[in-house]
């Protein structure tokens, strides 16, 4: 096993806050694994740091009227400070704006330009004449050329995930004026990925031990065939690029920067420097970058893969001078309550919201329980109470409690001694053996959600134990064995607490300080640090308060009112009849409806379309009672995408006119018009 880890998670864009997806896809998985090897007394160091450059950054910057750099220095140290907030215990967290970036990456270009790695291509390229400037990435809208999803951006369908360029897009808009681009030539400098396919086949060969979604997603580039990639653009914001390269290729750099996935996992490197410079040692980022001893390992969510996995690691090996990744073990997408997290939307759980209500060890244990390790995964807030009452609270941190509020009371507040042991003391203390390795290596090989139901286990083990051991009666029969019973609580207490630090690193450390231990612990040690004999406790606390019903509920109700605001929110423009026609609307008859319990506004309907029934939720019950309905015929929108609403699946919209808090349903003046019927 190499001991030198270089661990990095993905630079989020400084354009907007964090949320609870971000942290389940790329930071939680690498603070769990960092901490862990520091536990192990590894050589390991964990960098991060702000994506100030790219579109996203420069659309937000326009949205808000502000500056670019306004914009990165506000997300930065919010995101710097919400990471903080949540434990993630990054050595370094910087950013792409500072100079010691900008240099190390014009650098790098340079490098790669005396290698003469790079092509030089003038092609036409889309310019908006109002804006005045080239359309790159995102700042192109149009119909995406796989799927027809018509908001598509000039680098990525957001619908079915395929990677674009502007030029592919059906119907392009300028995002910035909705202006039809114009077609105008421009000159910049490609990757020409094709020649390094081979040797990055040959590379990931030697890698069959990455994550399955990972290889999986690598094997289908490989097949589709990698094909040259611009590592410049026209834009304003963003790493120079270097006038002496450009000069030599007889081309005029002014408006060029680099590409953001051109500068931003560079940022890596970069922000190595400046932790190595930090640490008083400006040459000690060379150790992690630059010795084949060095376990590199990204973190990141899938849409990532193929900058980490192919682009990054091609212009690695071109440059010649660093080590390659070791592993990239990226996640899948977490969604929220059955719907897609989106920031634009505000669907989503910031950070700083959720840490005005609840403790960040509680989500932390959540999300790493449900991690997108293979395939999409789901965050509800009434399995995130569940979990954290059921398990966080009923059985880690009952055991916890019950075992030092057991000492204090009868032991004075000491670690009692240890007698004679029997056979289910000696099972205990064999499970407390194993776990150190067992959990270990499942964190080692990127397996966090067995990690954690296997901590879990072991409490609940520990928990058992207690039950059956009956400490509260063998205190007056037998108080040798209620000793042995206590003392051994609180050595599993002790061991538990060291191996759930990379996980609840904040309850960790209330847990040493109760036991009146250090705070600073070996992974392997910790079997053999038993709490002495006589050793004095300090009182417990509560670790983990239940979370009551109505907190869970005004959470779910705030993502429902986005829900709500999003479809209200469709701004006012003019459209064809064509697109009209493709809301299909029809008659349908209301077979059922019923309340959805604790919901106050929700009703949920059966309905009949005439060829098939359908399941509608509809937000009228502040206006109809359910049976007042039944026999009704109502006008639907037929072809709505289904989505979740409490919970319960909706297929449909009901029409309903509103004015004042007043609501009442479109309905049809005949009745016998059958259900099914269209509408136009
Ligand atoms: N900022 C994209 C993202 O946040 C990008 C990651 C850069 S990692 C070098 O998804
Ligand atoms: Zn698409």
């Amino acid at each position: 096993m190499k001991k030198r880890i270089l661990v990095t998670s993905a630079l989020p864009y400084a354009n907007g806050p964090i949320h609870l997806g971000h942290l389940a896809g790329a930071y939680l998985p690498a603070d769990i694994f960092v901490r862990f090897h520091r536990l192990k007394g590894s050589d390991v160091i964990y960098i991060c740091g702000s994506d100030e450059h790219g579109v996203p950054i420069m659309l937000r910057a326009r949205a808000e009227g502000v500056s670019p750099q306004d914009v990165v220095d506000r997300y930065h140290e919010l995101n710097k400070k919400s990471f903080a907030r949540f434990g993630m215990s990054f050595d370094y967290y910087g950013r792409t704006s500072s100079p010691v970036h900008h240099q190390t990456s014009q650098d790098f270009f340079r490098v790669l330009a005396e290698k003469e790695v790079f092509v030089l291509k003038s092609e036409k390229q889309l310019y908006d004449p109002e804006a005045k400037m080239f359309l790159a990435d995102r700042f192109v809208i149009g119909t995406c050329p796989s799927c027809g999803f018509e908001n598509a951006y000039g680098d990525q369908c957001e619908k079915c995930g395929k990677s674009l360029s502007p030029a592919e897009l059906i119907n392009p808009r300028s995002a910035i004026t909705n202006a039809k681009p114009e077609l105008k030539e421009t000159t910049h400098w490609y990757l020409p990925l094709a020649r390094f396919q081979k040797t990055l086949e040959e590379w990931i060969a030697k890698h069959d031990d990455w994550k399955a979604n990972v290889l999986g997603q690598i094997k289908s580039w490989f097949t589709e065939g990698l094909s040259d990639r611009a590592v410049t653009r026209d834009l304003p914001w963003g790493v120079p690029v270097p006038q002496d390269v450009a000069k030599k290729y007889g081309v005029d750099a002014t408006g060029k920067v680099l590409y953001v996935w051109f500068d931003a996992p560079i940022g890596y490197i970069s922000a190595t420097k400046e932790w190595a410079v930090q640490k008083g040692n400006p040459e000690l980022w060379k150790t992690y970058w630059q010795d084949e001893k060095t376990r590199l390992v990204h973190f990141i969510g899938k849409d990532n893969i193929v900058f980490h996995c192919l682009i990054f690691p091609a212009m690695l090996m071109a440059h010649g001078d660093f080590v390659l990744p070791d592993n990239v073990p990226a996640n899948e997408f977490l969604n929220l309550e059955g719907n897609k997290l989106s920031t634009s939307r505000n669907y989503a759980v910031w950070l700083e919201d959720y840490l005005q209500k609840f403790e960040p060890d509680s989500l932390r244990y959540v999300l790493a329980s449900i991690l997108p390790e293979n395939r999409d995964a789901d965050f509800s807030w009434k399995d995130f109470q569940a979990r954290h009452n059921n398990e966080l609270a009923d059985i880690f941190g009952n055991f916890v409690n019950r075992t030092l509020s057991f000492a204090h009371r009868y032991f004075e507040g000491k670690v009692p001694p240890l007698h004679q042991l029997d056979d289910l003391d000696k099972e205990l203390l064999s499970r407390l053996e194993e776990a150190p390795e067992r959990l270990g290596e499942l964190i080692d090989s990127f397996q966090f959600k067995a990690y954690v139901r296997e901590f879990m286990d072991l409490a609940r083990f520990a928990n058992k134990y207690f039950n059956d051991k009956e400490p509260w009666s063998t205190r007056k029969t037998d108080k040798a064995a209620c000793a042995t019973t206590i003392n051994l609580c609180l050595q599993t207490v002790s061991v538990l607490s060291v191996l759930s630090e990379p996980l609840l690193p904040f309850t960790a450390r209330k847990i040493w300080k109760i036991l009146n231990m250090g705070q600073e612990h070996q992974w392997d040690e910790i079997n053999k640090n038993r709490l002495p004999e006589g050793h004095l406790l300090n009182k417990p606390e509560i670790l983990f308060k239940k979370i009551e019903d109505e907190v869970i509920e005004a959470e779910i109700k705030k993502l429902q009112a986005a829900l709500e605001n999003n479809a209200q929110m469709v701004p006012e423009e003019k459209i064809d009849y064509q697109t009209f026609q493709k809301v299909k609307l029809r008659v349908a008859k209301i077979l059922e409806a019923e309340a959805i319990p604790k919901s106050k506004k929700l009703l949920k309907l059966q309905v009949d379309l005439g060829d098939e029934k359908r399941q509608i939720v509809a937000g009228i019950a502040e206006h109809y009672r359910p049976e007042a309905l039944i026999g009704k015929k109502v006008i639907v929108v037929a072809n709505l995408q289904p989505a979740k609403l409490f919970g319960v699946e909706s297929n449909g919209m009901l029409l309903a006119a509103s004015a004042d808090g007043k609501l009442s349903l479109i309905t049809v003046m005949d009745d016998d018009l059958p259900a099914g019927s269209t509408v136009s």
